[in-house]
Formats: structure tokens, sequence, C-alpha cells
């Protein structure tokens, strides 16, 4: 079998744009996989037309090599968007190997490790604490048992230390509403610096949080060994991290508890599982970042099914109506713990006529500020 075309699919449903990529074989049979870097799709676009060339006449099982090439044939090392192209690839090619073999994508991975992936969904843009206490429970009344909180902005602004303040009055309230057995994470979107980390991750110690994410900015790791050393409470971060590389330091170090691996980020299914393996020897947990759609929500599955470390995955936007047009096929969406599934490869199908429904459109991405006026991650 070999590669004879990639076809990229750049489209702006109501809340985001995606970037889809569709590997198609001399035998007919095609693989899918999504790019990763919000916001960077149309970048993506054009390093997907530099590298894409490479592919022609691969043999799709040789996803080692290809995944080498497409690293070093630019010579530069690939950045995030290069390696959002080469996740996509690489899920596309998996994708292509499952299915030549009429086997779900996990049993090339190695087998299924769990019975059910342990998700946990988010609560949300709410507005106040009474809105955070009402979505949870009607989340927990729903069946969920792991919930995800956020750092509030006020109209768009992050003061850091009103920040804080409202975050920790978020959870304390929600901790009291859900009671004990239901797990609460935060995920800070990087949106502090060091001192206002260490303040929220000490007020947040009495909430037994099951994980406190992205406390920091990633580009300084010397933060994060700074903050390791001053609150006991479990870090995740890893999001933003494009290669095993942008991991071994946190690995290595011991400076987070969960690695938040974004299959679309970090170089598709071949990268993740070096990463999963480089942690597993830190007793470091996976929890798979997935923000976007039901085809990373279903690489994300498959690569969860199969990976010892990998504990709990975000739920993301993979409920069976979401985009339903343009993915008419993908793993059945459950509440609370998702089954291993069985249908060929990711098990996810594309509607290239939907995708006309959804025409590109470049969008600003969000504008946080400080209260100086000066910017504020988002
Ligand atoms: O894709 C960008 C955001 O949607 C994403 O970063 C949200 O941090 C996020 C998360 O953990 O899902
Ligand atoms: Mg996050």
């Amino acid at each position: 079998m070999r590669v004879t075309a990639v076809r990229p699919f750049l489209f702006s449903p109501a809340h985001r744009t995606y970037l889809v990529v569709r590997v198609e074989t001399d035998e007919g049979l095609t693989g899918l996989g999504t790019f990763g870097p919000s916001h960077h799709e149309e970048a993506g676009l054009g390093a997907l037309a530099q590298l894409a060339p490479q592919l022609r006449g691969a043999d799709p099982f040789d996803t080692e090599a290809i995944w080498q090439r497409l690293f070093r044939c630019n010579f530069y090392p690939a950045d995030l968007v290069g390696m959002g192209v080469i996740s996509a690839i690489d899920m596309a090619l998996w994708d292509i190997k499952a299915r030549s073999l009429n086997q779900p994508l996990w049993r090339l991975l190695g087998g299924k490790v769990r019975d059910h992936v342990p998700l946990y969904t988010w609560l949300g843009h709410v507005a106040t604490v009474d809105e955070a206490v009402s979505v949870a429970m009607e989340k927990v009344r729903a069946g969920w048992r792991c919930l995800r909180l956020g750092i509030p902005d006020r109209d768009g602004v992050i003061d850091p230390p009103v920040a804080v303040r409202d975050a920790v009055e978020r959870v304390a309230a929600v901790r009291d509403a859900v009671g004990p057995a239901v797990e609460i994470c935060l995920d800070a979107h990087t949106r502090l610096d060091l001192p206002d980390a260490v303040t929220l991750a000490r007020e947040l110690e009495p909430y037994n949080l099951r994980f406190l994410e992205d406390p920091l900015r990633s580009e300084n790791l010397e933060n994060y060994r700074r903050l390791r050393r001053q609150t006991a409470i479990p870090l995740a971060a890893g999001e933003q991290f494009a290669t095993k590389w942008r991991f071994r330091s946190v690995i290595e170090e011991d400076l987070i508890d969960y690695a938040r691996i974004d299959l679309g980020n970090v170089g598709g299914i071949t990268e993740a599982l070096k990463v999963a393996g480089m942690a597993q020897t830190h007793s470091i947990k996976i929890a798979p970042h997935n923000p976007l759609d039901p085809l990373l929500g279903a690489a994300c599955l498959h690569f969860s099914v199969a990976t010892e470390n990998t504990t709990l995955l975000e739920a993301g936007n993979c409920t069976d109506d979401f985009l339903r047009d343009v993915y008419p096929t993908r793993p059945a969406f459950p509440v609370a713990n998702w089954p291993v599934p069985d249908g060929p490869g990711l098990g996810v199908d594309l509607n290239e006529a939907a995708i006309g429904d959804y025409p590109f459109v470049r969008r600003a991405p969000h504008q946080f500020r400080r209260p100086d006026g000066s910017y504020s991650n988002w």
C-alpha cells in the first residue's frame, strides 16, 4: 500500500476553526487526523503544503520512519505548527494501518489495559459562584464524577489576585456542594505568574483537587521548579508541548504529576506513546488534552485504552450531537466512563460535503488584558 494524496480541510463551525487531514492510499483506504494548535490553522495549511510531498509513495505502516523524515526534512526542527501537521498525518497513518487490518486502533497500540476510560467534564464558562455550583450539581446528577473548573476572567480582564480569589471561592463552593467523592480539577490556563500561582496552589490544597493544570506559562520551566518546592497540590502541564523533548525536564525532574499530552500538538500517536513511556518511569500519569472535536477525541480514546498510565481523559467536544454532520461516525459518547471502542481504525468518518457548510473564517483569538491594559494569556 502506498500514500497517494494528503488532503486538508480547513473549516470554521460556530465556535472554532479546524484543520483536518485525510491521507489517501492506492488501495482506496484513507485515514484521518486533526491539527492541534488552535488559532494556527492557516499556518498549519502552509506547513502541510511543504511537508505533504514527503509522504507521496510512502508505506503507511512506516510511521516511525515517516515521523523522522517529516521532523527532520526541513533541517530546522519542527516547532508547534510543524508538529501539529506531523501529528495530524501520524494520526491518519495509524488510522489507515488499523483499518487495513480491520482492527480498532487500540489493538495496534498494545491492546486494552482497561475496560473503560474515566473522563472529566468542563463546567464551561460560569459567570458566578452560584452558577458554578448549579452547573456542577447538574453534572453530578447526570452521572459525572470528575469536574474541571477554570480561572475566571472579569469581562476579559485577568487581575491575578482577583482571579485567584474568584477561583478559590468557586472551588470551595463546588467542593462544599458536591462533597468529597466527586473529583475536581482546576485549569489556570497559564494565566498566572509565580507568586500568584503559589498563592492559588496553597489556597486550593484544602480542597483535595485531582490536579491544578497549567498554573504557569510554559516557556519558563524554572518557575515550575520553584512552584513545586512550595506546594503539595498535584500539578498538570503539557498541552502546549510539541515533541517529547519539551516534556523531558518536567518528567525527569518530577515537576508534574499529570502530563497533559495533546495528540494533535505533540507529534501524534507515535510521539505520545514515547512520552507516556518516559512518564511511566517517573510514575507520572497521563491526562490527554482533548479540546477540539470527536476526531481528536477518538484518537485520545484509543490511546487511553492502550496506555497504562493514562488514568483520566478530558471529555472535550465529543458528545454524539457535536458536529454530527461533519463526523457522522465516531465512538458513541457516554457519561463519566468511555467504553473501549470496537470499530476499525479510529472509528471516525468525515463527511466532506458537510464541511462546505462551515467556510473558513479567520477569527481573532481571545484577548484578555490585565487591569492596566497589558496583555494576558487567555
Ligand atoms: O484549544 C485551546 C483551548 O481550547 C484549550 O487550551 C483549553 O486548556 C484547555 C483545556 O485544558 O482543554
Ligand atoms: Mg488546559
